[in-house]
């Protein structure tokens, strides 16, 4: 939903759940903000669970590039499924290690699967996907 009208409506929760909630929002602006932030954050998770739409995300890869082919396998995962990354971060970290971001838009299936390939590739000491929303379908009601 794209307008950015606001909807009113009530909920019935126990007192001590409302209580503990309040406590953990207290340095959000109010509640109303503090459960749409919740509610637009479970849309995000559900959305990435489907896996058919339009998501934006980064992979970040850490690995020894002494080790045999490694560079030029990552690379040709990477120019294999080069429609979904939008640019690459390389980072010498020390004598042996790089860290790797890839910053990637596209189903969030792909994404996953892109990240996988990547992750599990031999060498790899350890990566991790982040995925959110392209922000298309969010308007700001702050
Ligand atoms: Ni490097």
């Amino acid at each position: 939903m794209k307008s950015g009208k606001t909807a009113r409506f009530s909920v019935s929760i126990s007192a001590e759940l409302l209580e503990q909630f309040d406590r953990m929002i207290l340095n959000v602006a109010n509640r109303s903000q503090a459960i749409g932030d919740l509610i637009q954050d479970a849309l995000i998770e559900h959305k990435k669970e489907i896996g058919n739409e339009e998501m934006a995300g980064t992979i970040t890869i850490v690995y020894d590039h002494h080790k045999p082919h490694i560079q030029e396998n990552l690379t040709n995962i990477q120019h294999d499924y080069q429609k979904y990354i939008i640019c690459n971060l390389h980072v010498h970290l020390d004598h042996h290690n790089c860290l790797e971001t890839l910053v990637v838009k596209g189903e969030a299936s792909i994404l996953k699967k892109i990240a996988d390939i990547l992750i599990s590739s031999k060498g790899v000491k350890h990566g991790k996907l982040t995925i959110t929303t392209t922000g298309k379908e969010i308007s700001n009601f702050n």
